[in-house]
């Protein structure tokens, strides 16, 4: 059985010069948050892999400080869009020109402790801080939240809550080649035409604009307050500050904690339902909330956002609605829910993961043990596949898949209580 085979040696199989792949089938080259989640489960038992992963990403770094969501450092087939349908220019490699949610800051910081070396310290705070002053700088709204402009940044790019704000885009008729179809065991379950036009579009939308972020505010088809960007990037400005504090820097950790506290309070005030029990995304074009029950509210615990009566309530949301199913937590519930569709239903290990920190963190580890041993049920029985039925365990999407497998490697190697 796969999973009885180590974890690791689907890295090293994936690995190419500095980085790992998120899957040698689907995605052919460096993702950023699949780097921030392949460097966390690696961290411990592996910091010196943890440590070349996070370097490889930082080199791709723009000079504005936007890391980017894909670095194509290798020449690959099979993937659309790939660098000649971006252009975005950028010297150092050839990238996308959005980003993915900063996970990455908390995997520098665990690779870090892990491996006590102020080298790697010293230059990560500095990738990560100038990082995170691209958000604050660029992608903040007054409010202190932080905003996509492309369903691609969120990570959970078929979300049904995307699907509101995606109906205000006109694409008209884009021209392109989906390549992610090729493979017929995963194609009906991927996003649909309709959901690719636009994605095409609102990537063609910004390359007219020269990639420039301050035009693209005033101008972009889509602009999203997603609730899970905003909770990693809570946690990603506290992980800068502790690893401000490792190095000394006492002033520049506590404005980095001021900035956490700002977003957390706005996303209290701003991103709470009340008719769901969760934390939810909000369309800034419309100023209108999206109110879709996605397991993405859940990850406010891993930046400990809930007060202690919405964290009552958000358990209570957890358990009779995501706690229902055979495994543990479906990435989605409610109308458009599909248990086998793309981020519209299925347990993702990733995400399993930063709702079980959180979990962990907020002293809640009953529930936590829980996501723990039905993530690692569905690796042991199905292999380290992308993404999981909820209701029955079917194994969907790309085999041997990085952070899969990184991420339970993770779990062998440190205990949750
Ligand atoms: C998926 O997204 C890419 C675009 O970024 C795609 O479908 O082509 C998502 O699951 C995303 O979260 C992930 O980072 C990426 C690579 O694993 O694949």
């Amino acid at each position: 059985m796969e999973a009885m085979k180590d974890p690791l040696k689907v890295i090293q199989d994936n690995r190419e010069d500095g980085f790992t792949v998120p899957s040698s089938t689907l995605y052919p080259y460096q993702w950023n948050w699949d780097s921030g989640f392949i460097a966390l489960g690696l961290a411990h038992s592996r910091p010196e892999m943890a440590k070349d992963e996070l370097n490889k990403l930082f080199e791709a770094q723009w000079d504005n400080g936007m890391i980017p969501q894909i670095a194509f450092w290798n020449e690959a087939e099979g993937y659309f869009p790939g660098p000649e349908e971006w252009e975005t220019g950028n010297e150092i490699v050839p990238t996308s020109g959005i980003t993915q949610p900063p996970v990455l800051a908390h995997a520098a910081r665990e690779t870090a402790e892990s491996l006590k070396d102020e080298e790697f310290l010293e230059h990560a705070v500095d990738k990560v801080e100038k990082y995170l002053k691209w958000w604050v700088q660029y992608r903040s709204t007054e409010s202190g939240l932080v905003y996509v402009r492309h369903p691609w940044e969120t990570g959970m790019d078929d979300s049904p809550a995307w699907i509101t704000p995606m109906e205000n885009i006109q694409p008209g008729e884009q021209e392109y080649e989906r390549k992610d179809l090729q493979r017929e065991d995963s194609a009906d379950e991927r996003p649909e035409d309709w959901d690719y036009d636009r994605y095409v579009y609102l990537v063609r939308e910004a390359k007219s604009a020269n990639w420039n972020e301050k035009e693209l505010r005033e101008k972009s088809s889509f602009l999203v307050a997603d609730v899970l960007t905003n909770c990693i990037f809570v946690r990603a400005c506290k992980e800068l500050s502790k690893m401000m504090q490792m190095k000394g820097r006492e002033r520049e950790a506590d404005k980095w904690l001021k900035t956490a506290q700002k977003t957390s309070e706005t996303i209290e005030d701003e991103l709470w339902s009340t008719e769901l029990n969760n934390y939810v995304s909000k369309n800034l074009l419309t100023e209108k909330k999206l109110l879709e029950n996605s397991a993405a509210g859940f990850v406010s615990f891993y930046a400990d956002i809930p007060s202690d009566k919405r964290k009552e309530a958000l358990l209570e949301n957890l358990e009779e609605n995501f706690f229902s199913k055979n495994y543990a937590v479906p990435s989605y519930v409610g109308d458009s829910y599909d248990s086998g569709r793309y981020w519209r239903g299925p347990v993702w290990i990733n995400l399993n993961w930063l709702i079980w920190e959180g979990l962990i963190g907020a002293g809640e580890s009953d529930y936590a043990r829980r996501i723990e041993k039905d993530s690692k049920e569905l690796i042991e029985k199905h292999g380290y596949r992308e993404y999981f039925d909820p209701e029955d365990g079917t194994p969907h999407g790309s085999e041997r898949f990085s952070w899969t497998a990184a991420l339970y490697e993770g779990w062998l190697s440190i205990r949750s209580n």
